[in-house]
């Protein structure tokens, strides 16, 4: 991650200004119930998960889901990879001058008892190439990787842009 970050800061300007436009969809939507795909770690509770697509085919998709962890302390979440598509990106908000903006978070710390939601304008996974295998209404294989080695893979409903976030 420490190396796609590197590639992503050497990328065009105008390149970035897509990723902020293709983050700063509103986020009015509530979370929606899980459909499909909680599984479960010794350690790790991944519920509700979701990829969203752009409005505009091909650009970023954002991957979203609500984590819960148990194990302990000193691990963090430090991939999230999807199945078919490109390079992913775990992105956060931060106020910069009384704006919020979009910042990397190449680790998430993980604390038992302090669940985390990855959602639209927090926490989130953005792909970056989506490419043409995930289409509205598919299941995306979503794979996690923590600081202490292990993975967890799990299902996630790909949603259009105008479905709930
Ligand atoms: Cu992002």
């Amino acid at each position: 991650l420490i190396t796609l970050s590197r590639t992503f800061l050497a990328a065009p300007a105008a390149a970035f200004v897509t990723i902020l436009a293709a983050c700063s969809q509103p986020a009015d939507a509530p979370a929606q119930k899980a459909e499909a795909g909680a599984a479960a770690a010794p350690a790790l509770t991944v519920t509700n998960p979701r990829v969203v697509l752009a409005p505009v085919s091909g650009n970023p998709a954002a991957v979203y889901f609500d984590l819960a962890y148990a194990g302990p302390a000193g691990v963090s979440l430090t991939g999230v990879d999807v199945e078919g598509a490109g390079m992913t990106m775990i992105h956060d908000y931060a106020e910069d001058a009384g704006k919020m903006k979009m910042v990397m978070a190449d680790s998430v710390p993980l604390t038992a008892g302090s669940p985390i939601s990855f959602k639209s304008g927090g926490l989130h996974v953005m792909l970056m190439d989506p490419g043409s295998g995930l289409a509205p209404g598919s299941t995306a294989k979503v794979t996690l990787t923590l600081s202490d080695g292990t993975t967890m893979v799990i299902e996630a409903p790909v949603r259009a842009a105008g479905d709930e976030r």
